[in-house]
């Protein structure tokens, strides 16, 4: 039986299952819950997307919160899985996890290499004792469990919150309501970062992918490898929403890590065909999605 967690969110609700359960359905930060949860429902494959996510906002202001939760999260599925026999798991990293200064493109030998970024240090040591985990689990009990590593994740039924979401759904959030509005769009920074944004559904098939063919203990990097500005992705945003103000700059808030560039050779080579998703494409999918659910989304 495939289970997700995770499953009522952005890319748990992508990925095909037998079971995908939300925080609603079982407290992953609490083990008695867990442990019984596995118990009654003896999953044989587990992907874990469940977590606590924010973007830089979020991650700056809250990191006992990302710390904890995630420690918690990850620590107790991963056990769970071994105490009830599941032969295959997939746990999510991210790309904020590598070191703010080490040699660029950022490959998977690099995780370790130096501390990351402050802006969002806690969730990012979080999810490196994921990798971790699995390596120490994998060595002591031989078991077949893997990590992937995506880059700043977008697409439909994101969490659109506009203080603590993710640069993509916030921004899509926040133009929306300037658009309706008649004002002018605030937007943080400098607009010179540099991300790599892959859609939703590209590491939904890619983390079924994973579950069913990838069995190396290091993690593997989901990307495009495609960097974009903040202020070409502001510019495609307002674009494809059909905003007519100005863009506000605010210089007061934090422009974060200045780029993450991550190779994607290792996915290329076991899939030299994957097409992902255009960066504009998935925004517009993602608007097109957002316009017909407004105001019944996750904020
Ligand atoms: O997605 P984001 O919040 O986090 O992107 P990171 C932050 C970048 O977008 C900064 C700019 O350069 C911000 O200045 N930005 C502009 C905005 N306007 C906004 C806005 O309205 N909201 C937000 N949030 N940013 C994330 C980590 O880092 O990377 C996550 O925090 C995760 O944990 C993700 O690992 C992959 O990309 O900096």
């Amino acid at each position: 039986m495939r289970l997700v967690t995770g499953g009522t969110g952005m890319v748990g609700s992508a990925i095909q299952a037998d079971l995908k359960i939300g925080s609603k359905d079982c407290d992953l930060s609490n083990w008695a819950a867990v442990s019984a949860f596995f118990k009654e429902h003896q999953p044989t494959e587990v992907i874990h997307c469940a977590a606590k996510v924010g973007g830089i906002w979020g991650n700056m202001h809250y990191k006992g919160d990302f710390f904890r939760e995630n420690i918690l999260m990850n620590t107790h599925v991963i056990e769970a899985a071994r105490l009830h026999g599941v032969k295959k798991l997939v746990a999510f990293l991210s790309t904020c996890v590598f070191p703010d200064q080490v040699s660029y493109p950022l490959s998977e030998s690099k995780i370790h290499q130096g501390p990351p970024h402050a802006s969002n240090d806690a969730y990012a040591y979080a999810k490196r004792m994921c990798d971790i985990q699995i390596r120490a689990y994998r060595e002591q009990y031989g078991l077949q469990y893997v990590s992937v590593i995506p880059t700043n994740i977008y697409g439909p039924n994101d969490l659109f919150d506009l203080e603590n979401g993710h640069v993509v759904p916030s921004l899509i959030h926040r133009c929306f309501l300037a658009r309706e509005a008649g004002k002018n769009l605030e937007v943080w920074g400098s607009g010179s970062p540099l991300r790599e944004f892959i859609f939703s559904e590209d590491v939904a098939q890619l983390s079924t992918w994973a579950l069913e063919h990838y069995h190396e203990s290091e993690p593997i990097i989901f990307s495009t490898s495609e960097e974009t500005s903040i202020k070409t992705l502001v510019e495609m945003i307002a674009e494809l929403l059909r905003f007519k103000g100005k863009l506000i700059w605010l210089s007061d808030k934090p422009d974060g890590q200045h780029r993450k560039p991550s190779d994607n050779a290792k996915l290329a080579k076991y899939l030299p065909n994957f097409e992902y998703t255009a960066l504009y494409e998935g925004l517009k999918k993602t608007i097109e999605w957002f316009e017909a659910n407004y105001p019944n989304i996750r904020k």
